[in-house]
């Protein structure tokens, strides 16, 4: 096999050259290729054109969107909502980020989130450095709750590659309710939920290699090196369980049976350096068989790290647990079919996409046969292969970065083509500009995949906007799914980074308007409000001391805040509390104190609160910053501060 690697594969030298090295590559920022088929792309694909190849994609002021996408945004840390097919932001959820407009990050009820699962190597760290909690993440994957393989619209679950995270939004609110620091792993980068019979677990991977025990006592010996892949209890948003595996782990993906998880390992050498990581012409998917886990931890036959329970499914181990199926060569993507039979890894370094026949793993655990025998087929689509999404016919979008394509092929005769048969899988191919990472097809990743659209998020936009100084926007296209042609109909420039997203059907996502008031979010501010003897649900005008902290009690309606005014001394750790008795759709508050780096969202019946010290004596005004009135200008007030 490694023979066929080598004649398929693309050069190292070849990967370097055209997108990290070489003055040429830099100066062009793509290959000459992907700069030709660009231009081809825009003389062909003019908006007009595109228009009337899918009037669909085009919505009348006030029209709604048919699905929802939810979208990563890499380095920004954030989740957006996009409308789809009209590409436009719906919003930003911050998630890992800290977020100036709706406090997240600052105010009570984010940072107990934002803490409250972290490790206590992080706290330490943090505090190191003043700080309570990360302000940045690096979100790559946004994947929604599953029910017997179709989306259930309640939870989206992402991670954190920067910060080795796992975070939870709750879909009827659209605010994260959990996030939790990943132990022992590092670097948490592929993210995936089971598909069957439920979300029980969130399956994360590790990307980067540490010391089983990363305590100092080893450093730079790689060869005591490992990574964990984990399992997350999806209901109660802990860490289940935990499998250390051989080799790095890129992306995972869950069968639609419930039985196995995958991961793709580009590092299989375990390398420390670009050369060593690409040294090998195989590297592997790493297969997890789920309920032998399971059983593992249950017999006993973990050893326990950092408080979790891990389970030895390195090479050579016991080969209950994991299998290790060779793939060329650095391999990055991992997408389940909703055939529920076919899994593609997208080969990157090769230009072909290995396909895994899942009902084939059972023999490979109980027989021990030769693990490439899972392989079914393997078609050459195009130079870097990264990530396939699936429609509900049978076939398969594959990205090529180097190409700059999107390309379209049948996995049935991708098959029968492996198997001997004079049969071309490619059905066509699409320009894209330029270099797609991810791209995601509507209710692609489920089995309800209905092959309508297609979205490729591009790494590069180059030349398609106005030129806005040395950081360009990325670039995310919509493509019409329509017979065997696939249509570039709209391009959406992004700010970083439009990493992966999915397509979910709107009757599958039905968010409140207005917050319930005994909603979790505020559980423990109603709990101190409690013990104030303060009823949050009511008008609140009350001021308690306690020592050096006060606590401030208030309520909104438009226009105005309850307290005009407030007195504390100089010094005090002020805590603001103030429940938004608006309950009308649409209209949040805010609380900005001047000067004092304070602001928060207050959304219609919510409850939310904020700390921070009055430290200079003196007069300060609070205002509301979401516009809510017409009298939202006069909608402020003053805190008094007293001397000392
Ligand atoms: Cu989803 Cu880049 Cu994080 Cu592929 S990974 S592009
Ligand atoms: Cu209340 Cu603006
Ligand atoms: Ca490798």
């Amino acid at each position: 096999m490694s023979d066929t690697a080598g004649r398929k594969g693309i050069s190292r030298r070849g990967l370097l050259g055209a997108t990290a090295g070489g003055a040429a590559a830099t100066a062009l920022g793509v290959p000459a290729s992907a700069v030709l088929a660009g231009l081809t792309g825009a003389a062909v694909v003019g908006s007009a054109t595109a228009a009337s190849a899918s009037p669909e994609a085009n919505l009348a002021p006030g029209e709604l969107d048919e699905y929802y996408g939810f979208w990563s945004s890499g380095q920004t840390g954030e989740m957006r909502i996009l409308g789809i097919p009209s590409m436009r932001e719906l919003m930003r959820v911050p998630v890992f980020n800290r977020c100036s407009a709706t406090g997240w990050g600052q105010t009570n009820e984010s940072l107990k989130i934002l803490t409250e699962g972290l490790t206590d190597k992080t706290r330490k760290q943090l505090a190191a450095d003043g700080k309570k909690t990360h302000d940045n993440g690096d979100l790559h994957h946004v994947h929604m709750s599953f029910t017997e393989g179709e989306y259930d619209g309640r939870y989206l679950f992402m991670n954190d590659k920067a910060n080795t995270r796992v975070a939870r939004v709750r879909c009827d609110v659209m605010k994260a309710d959990k996030i939790i620091e990943i132990p022992n792993a590092k670097a948490i980068h592929g993210l995936r939920p089971q598909k069957w019979p439920r979300t029980n677990y969130v399956f994360a991977n590790g990307e980067d290699e540490t010391p089983i025990v990363n305590d100092g006592s080893v450093l730079d010996d790689p060869s005591q090196y490992v990574n964990f892949f984990t399992a997350v209890d999806a209901d109660e948003m802990v860490v289940a369980w935990q499998v250390m595996v051989s080799g790095n782990l890129d992306n995972t993906d869950a069968d639609y049976d419930g039985k196995y998880a995958f991961s793709t390992s580009y590092n299989s050498e375990m390398g420390v350096n670009l050369g060593d990581m690409t040294a090998a012409e195989m590297d592997h998917v790493v297969v997890f068989n789920i309920a032998a886990i399971e059983a593992g931890i249950a017999s006993g036959d973990y050893t326990e790290l950092n408080g979790v329970k891990v389970i030895d499914g390195r090479k050579g181990q016991n080969k209950t647990y994991t299998r290790y199926v060779p793939i060329p060569n650095n391999p990055h993507g991992c997408n389940m079919a909703p055939d529920k039979i076919h899994l593609c890894i997208g080969g990157k370094l090769s230009p072909t996409v290995s396909v895994i026949d899942v009902r084939k793993l059972d023999d490979l655990f109980a027989k021990d046969i030769d693990p490439r025998s899972v392989i079914v087929a393997e078609p050459e689509v195009g130079l870097g292969p990264l990530h396939t999404a699936f429609d509900g016919d049978g076939n398969a979008f594959t990205t090529v970065f180097l190409d700059s394509q999107v390309v379209k092929w049948n996995i049935e005769k991708a098959v029968r083509a492996y198997a001997g048969e004079t049969v071309d899988p490619i059905i066509s191919k699409v320009d894209v500009q330029y270099q797609p990472g991810h791209n995601s097809t509507s209710m692609g990743e489920t089995l309800g995949a209905d092959g309508k659209w297609l979205i490729s998020m591009n790494k590069f936009s180059k030349d398609r906007f106005l030129n806005v100084g040395p950081l360009k926007p990325e670039n995310e296209q919509l493509i019409a799914l329509d017979g065997d042609k696939m249509t570039v109909v709209h391009d959406g420039p992004t700010f970083a980074e439009p990493h992966d997203s999915i397509l979910v059907h709107r009757s599958v996502v039905n968010p409140l308007n207005i917050w319930n008031r005994q909603d979790p979010m505020w559980a423990e501010t109603r709990k101190q409000a409690e013990a104030d003897g303060v009823d949050i649900d009511d008008w609140m005008e009350t001021i308690i001391r306690d020592g050096n902290k006060v606590r401030v009690y208030m309520s909104s309606m438009a226009p105005t805040f309850s307290l005009e005014s407030f007195t504390v001394k100089e010094g005090d750790e002020v805590t603001v509390i103030i429940t938004n008795l608006d309950d009308i759709d649409d209209l949040t508050h805010g609380f900005c104190m001047g000067n004092h780096g304070v602001a928060m969202e207050i959304g219609p019946q919510a409850t939310a609160s904020v700390t921070f010290t009055a430290a200079n004596a003196g007069v300060y005004w609070y205002y509301c910053q979401w516009f809510c009135h017409a009298l939202h200008m006069e909608m402020r007030g003053r805190m008094f501060v007293e001397p000392k």
